[in-house]
C-alpha cells in the first residue's frame, strides 16, 4: 500500500465521528433563471493536461450542490466553504466542504459513487481553504490562505501531506484564486481584488508576476477550464450571471446558473476528457 492511501485511509478513520449529514438525494427546483445563454464552446481546441471546468452551485443554507453535468447532492452543512478537486485521484472532481470551526476538510468520493468519504484537518478559523496542486504532482494539495498576514501554507500530496510550502501573496480583502494559468501543471498563487477587479498572478514557471482586470466589487471569482484554454469568471450574486473573460480581460461569454446566497463552484463533476 502507498504511503498516500495509508494516510488517507487513516483520515478517513478519524473523520466519519464528526457530524456530516450523510449523503442523500435531494428533491430540487433548478437554481437556474436561465434563458438561451451564450456559452463557451467546449468544443473548441482543447487548456492544458485535458482539465475541463463544468460550472455549478452550494447553497448554503441546505447543503447542496447543484451542477450543470452531475446533478444535485447534498454534502455539507451551513458556514462549510465548497471545496471541489479529485481527493481521491480517480480524475472526477469530488463534493467537498472545509469547516471553518474545526479546520477540517470532507470529500464525498466519487471513486465509489459518493457512498464513501474522508477527511483531513488543514486550516485554522479565519482561513480561507485553496485546494490545488502546488507540486506539480498531478494530485491535489490541502492549502489555506491566511488574509491576516497573506500567506499561503500548502499540505502538499508528494510528501503523504506532512509537508507543505508557504508563500506570501496577497493582503487582507482580497480574494484568493489559485489556478493553473500558465499551464505548467503547477497551480499559481493568484489573488482578486474587490476594489479594483485586478487578478494578480505568479506564474509557478516564472515567477512571473501579472495582473489583469475582470469584474468588479460584489462579484465572485473563479477559474474555469475549458480543455486548452483558461478562463477567468465573475459570478454575480445579484444575478446569477456567470461572466466569462480569456487571460487578457475580454469578454468570451456568459450565462445564469445560480442565485443570491449560492456560492459558485466549478469542477469535473463527471470526469469528461478533452479527447471526447
Ligand atoms: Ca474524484
Ligand atoms: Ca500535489
Amino acid at each position: 500500500m502507498s504511503r498516500r492511501r495509508t494516510v488517507f485511509r487513516a483520515i478517513r478513520i478519524i473523520g466519519l465521528s464528526v457530524a456530516l449529514a450523510a449523503p442523500v438525494a435531494v428533491s430540487f427546483t433548478t437554481p437556474s433563471t436561465v434563458g438561451a445563454a451564450t456559452f463557451i464552446n467546449s468544443a473548441a481546441p482543447p487548456i492544458w493536461n485535458g482539465q475541463i471546468s463544468q460550472i455549478g452551485v452550494w447553497r448554503p443554507s441546505l447543503g447542496t450542490w447543484w451542477t450543470v453535468s452531475a446533478g444535485s447532492q447534498q454534502w455539507g452543512i451551513n458556514g462549510d466553504v465548497p471545496v471541489p478537486a479529485d481527493y481521491d485521484f480517480d480524475g472526477k472532481t469530488d463534493l467537498a466542504v472545509w469547516r471553518p470551526s474545526t479546520g477540517v476538510w470532507f470529500a464525498l468520493d466519487s471513486s465509489t459513487g459518493r457512498t464513501t468519504s474522508r477527511t483531513k484537518q488543514w486550516g485554522t478559523a479565519g482561513d480561507v481553504p485553496v485546494p490545488g496542486d502546488y507540486d506539480a504532482d498531478g494530485k491535489v494539495d490541502f492549502a489555506v490562505w491566511r488574509p491576516s498576514t497573506g500567506e499561503w501554507f500548502t499540505r502538499d500530496s508528494s510528501t503523504g501531506y506532512t509537508t507543505g510550502r508557504t508563500q506570501q501573496w496577497g493582503t487582507a480583502g482580497d480574494v484568493p484564486v489559485p489556478g493553473m494559468y500558465d499551464g505548467d501543471g503547477q497551480t499559481d498563487f493568484a489573488t482578486w481584488r474587490p476594489s479594483t477587479g485586478m487578478w494578480s498572478i505568479i506564474d509557478s514557471t516564472t515567477g512571473y508576476k501579472h495582473g489583469v482586470r475582470s469584474g468588479a466589487r460584489g462579484d465572485v471569482p473563479i477559474l474555469f477550464y475549458d480543455c486548452y484554454r483558461k478562463f477567468l469568471v465573475t459570478w454575480r450574486p445579484t444575478t446569477g450571471f456567470w461572466t466569462f473573460t480569456d487571460l487578457q480581460g475580454a469578454y468570451a461569454g456568459g450565462r445564469n446558473w445560480g442565485f443570491s446566497g449560492d456560492v459558485p463552484v466549478t469542477g469535473n463533476f463527471t470526469g469528461s476528457s478533452c479527447i471526447n
